[in-house]
This record gives C-alpha cells, sequence and structure tokens, in this order.
C-alpha cells in the first residue's frame, strides 16, 4: 500500500475492508433491491399535462413545478394498495438478500412519523408508519433491510447548499442537530436495520465539514454496532469525498458505482464496493412514461453477475407507484430474474472474483472460500465450445451445468486449457456451469 502523504484527522480510519461478521453478512447477500418511493410518485413525471424528462424524484426542480404545488401533495399521499408482505414476497422470489427503501429523499417528506418534522406520513390521508410494516414484512421473508437517507433536504428552513454567513452558519448547526436526531430516531424505531445508504452529500455545506460527518458515522456505529455505511456520507477535512485526500477509502464499501459498473478487478482497488442500477436509463422514482432503453432480464443478470465476479453487490431500483403497487414492467422483471435465480442464484450468493482469466464467453465466480468455481456464460461461441482457460497447475476434472444437472465432458486441449462443449441450444437465459477442478503442487 501507498505511504499517506498528507495528515488527516477525519479521513479514512481504517485499512483495508472490515473483516468483521456483519459486513461478512453484507458482502455474502450479493443481491440487493433498492426501492424510491415518495411524494414524487404522485405526479409520476408529469405535472399540468406536461411531461418532465428528467428523472421523476427530481420533479420538485423543474422550473414548471411550483415548489408550494409539490410541498402539498403529501395531502393526496394515500396508499390504500400498499401490501408490504406482497412487496417482499416479490423481492424474495426475485432473490434479493437485501433491501434498501428511502426513508426521506431530496424532498424531505419522511416516510416515517419522524417527531422532528411535521412533513411526514403521519400527515397524509395514510397516516400510519410505512416503514415499520415494510421492514417487517421483508425481516419475516429473510431479507435485511438498509435504509436510505437524504442529507439535502429541500423542504427543511435550515438547509443550506453552502454556508455564506453567520446566520447560515446558526441554521447549519440547527440541521446538522436534526440529521442526528432523525437518524438516531430511526434506529430507536427499527433496531433490526443493517444499514444506512447515505445521498445528497454534495453540496459545499456538507462537504466542508469532515469533522461533522466523522463524528456522526462514529456516533451511528456507537448507537448500533455492526451498522453498515458506505462512502458516501463523509468528506474528510480537505472535502474529499468517497476516497480520502490520501486516495483512501471512506466508509465500508464504495458507494460511487451508480448507473455503471467497473471493467476490471483493478478498477476496484481491492475494496468492497456496491452497484445501484435503474431500469431504465435514469428513473429511480415512478415516472408515468419510462422513455428510451429500459433494460431487459438478461441484461441485468449479466450487470449482476460481473458485479459478483468483480467482488461487488448490485442492487436493481424499482420505483412503486402512489397507490403502493409496482408497475407490470418490474413486476415482470422481478419474476423473469427470479426464474433464473431460482436455478443459478447459488453462483451469486457468496460469490467473488475467482482469480481466472476472464474469457469472452462471460464471467467467472469463486463461491468465497472455496474450490468451487462457476462460469455464467452470457456469449455462447458458434462453435457452441467455451473454451476454460485455468490457472498453471490446476486441472479441469469435470464440469455440470446447473439447469438440469447436464455433466459436460471436458476436452483437454493443452496446457492448462479446455473446452466445454454445450449440448445444443439449451436455454434462452445466461447458462451457468460448476466446475469442479484440482490444483497440484
Ligand atoms: O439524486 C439522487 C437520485 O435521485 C437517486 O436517489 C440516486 C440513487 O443513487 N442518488 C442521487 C444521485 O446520485
Amino acid at each position: 500500500p501507498k505511504k499517506d502523504t498528507i495528515a488527516l484527522q477525519h479521513g479514512a480510519h481504517r485499512t483495508g475492508n472490515r473483516t468483521d461478521a456483519d459486513m461478512a453478512r453484507w458482502r455474502s447477500l450479493r443481491f440487493g433491491q433498492f426501492i424510491h418511493w415518495g411524494l414524487y410518485a404522485i405526479p409520476g413525471g408529469e405535472w399540468n399535462g406536461k411531461t418532465y424528462n428528467g428523472a421523476a424524484e427530481w420533479i420538485r426542480s423543474w422550473k414548471e413545478m411550483p415548489h408550494e404545488e409539490y410541498d402539498k401533495l403529501y395531502r393526496q399521499f394515500n396508499p390504500v394498495n400498499f401490501n408490504p408482505q406482497q412487496w417482499a414476497a416479490q423481492a424474495k422470489s426475485m432473490g434479493a438478500k437485501y433491501m434498501i427503501i428511502t426513508t426521506k429523499h431530496h424532498d424531505g417528506f419522511c416516510l416515517w412519523p419522524s417527531k422532528y418534522s411535521k412533513y411526514t406520513i403521519a400527515a397524509t390521508p395514510w397516516k400510519k408508519d410505512l416503514l415499520g410494516p415494510m421492514i417487517d414484512a421483508y425481516n419475516k421473508a429473510g431479507i435485511d433491510v438498509h435504509l436510505y437517507f437524504s442529507i439535502i433536504d429541500w423542504n427543511h428552513p435550515d438547509y443550506r447548499a453552502s454556508l455564506k454567513n453567520a446566520a447560515d452558519s446558526a441554521a447549519g448547526k440547527r440541521f446538522q442537530l436534526f440529521v442526528k436526531n432523525q437518524l438516531a430516531e430511526l434506529l430507536q424505531r427499527y433496531p433490526t436495520i443493517k444499514g444506512f445508504w447515505f445521498d445528497g452529500t454534495w453540496d459545499d455545506s456538507w462537504k466542508n465539514d469532515g469533522a461533522f460527518s466523522d463524528e456522526l458515522e462514529q456516533y451511528l456505529q456507537s448507537l448500533h454496532p455492526g451498522l453498515v455505511m458506505g462512502s458516501r456520507l463523509r468528506a474528510d477535512e480537505k472535502g474529499a469525498r468517497h476516497f480520502d485526500s490520501n486516495g483512501r477509502l471512506m466508509g465500508d464499501y464504495e458507494q460511487g458505482w451508480e448507473r455503471k459498473l467497473p471493467a476490471t478487478i483493478e478498477d476496484v482497488h481491492g475494496n468492497d464496493w456496491e452497484a445501484v442500477m435503474t431500469v431504465p436509463e435514469n428513473q429511480w422514482g415512478y415516472h408515468a412514461k419510462w422513455t428510451g432503453h429500459v433494460k431487459t432480464v438478461n441484461e441485468i443478470l449479466e450487470m449482476l453477475v460481473k458485479s459478483v465476479s468483480l467482488n461487488g453487490n448490485f442492487v436493481l431500483n424499482f420505483g412503486p407507484k402512489a397507490d403502493g403497487t409496482f408497475r407490470t414492467e418490474e413486476q415482470q422483471l422481478a419474476a423473469g430474474i427470479g426464474q433464473w435465480m431460482k436455478v443459478n442464484g447459488e453462483a451469486v450468493y457468496n460469490g467473488t472474483y475467482a482469480g481466472f482469466e476472464k474469457q469472452d464467453w462471460g464471467y467467472y465466480i469463486r463461491k468465497a472460500g472455496t474450490d468451487s468455481v462457476y462460469m455464467v456464460v452470457f456469449n455462447i461461441p458458434v462453435s457452441g465450445s467455451l473454451r476454460v482457460k485455468l490457472p498453471a497447475r490446476t486441472e479441469l476434472t469435470g464440469a455440470s451445468m446447473l439447469l438440469g444437472n447436464t455433466t459436460l465432458t471436458p476436452e483437454w486441449i493443452g496446457r492448462n486449457e479446455y473446452f466445454l462443449h454445450l449440448p445444443g441450444k439449451t436455454t434462452d437465459s445466461p447458462v451457468v456451469i460448476l466446475l469442479k477442478t484440482v490444483t497440484g503442487e
């Protein structure tokens, strides 16, 4: 590792990844569901007959949308068809092992009845807490829950993007206390949660107070030891985010992979990381009109598998409608992913970088700490033969496709290379093959 050249009080406090059981659990889950749900689901990207083409959850910032109008939407929020058990069942059958829910997005509206704000679910016609029943249902389905929390708060009178004078600084201090109180409240109300997912931390007012975010991270850890929090929360005292001024990761995992994935293992520098992905190009909250490319089941599966093959977690976003139901496209996507995961999920959970040279047909994944290596094949060559290139002194003794448990007999080519011949056209989905290998002296 490189030597630190800059003395920092509020930089990274750890070298390498966390090694405790809570972090090991997070790392093993590999596949998560993100949910963006809030008042923005009501306009769904449309206002006064006009369509806003930006991300639906940003509609309040659109010049055609009067803030006073947006800030009154809570009076209509009444998700009468919200069925947390159904949500959890859908996530479970998709194969998600953790879920991240927007407790509060940039608009400042809280999905829980916070005692520190009037702008919450308690003020809506629905009145009741949404988060509690959701967390319970997911936990009962065996799914861990993490809480998304935006620092940017468009509704709070004390929020400032930058602090320009003494009055701003005083407001900034009040706002910090508000954030701290809300986070402690969430932990106290929902003790089973496994982590916070911070967002909206790019404004100067936040970036320029590395001491505060550092203290906050430690405070939250002290309230709830084991909590998992990514690199978006903190800045160091020089305003560097994610990586401190010495290039070391702050927080428990790298959280910069939004709508993009690393290309190679070198890109992740040995750090834990997570990617979050939208189904259309850039929509997180519900938008009635999805335009542009909408990702397919196989595209999503490839992103998931690629992430796991590079030691990362992959989280797929859903934007439920204001009534509490999911759009058909999302339901179908979840079902399609689930179908594949049912047969092939064992290659994903606990999956890690295999240490084998990547081949054009797809990705190798090693089950953590074992000799089990999976090939996940997305591109079948016209020959139907897959080249398996193993590290030196490794022999391929057998292989089987998870689908149908079909045995494949390896053909030795030379050195540590083999062919696996696929039995004709098998399926329209990625093919997963478990390799049996023996490593000699
Ligand atoms: O502005 C938000 C956006 O609406 C969405 O919540 C994503 C999710 O990662 N985060 C922000 C942009 O980075």
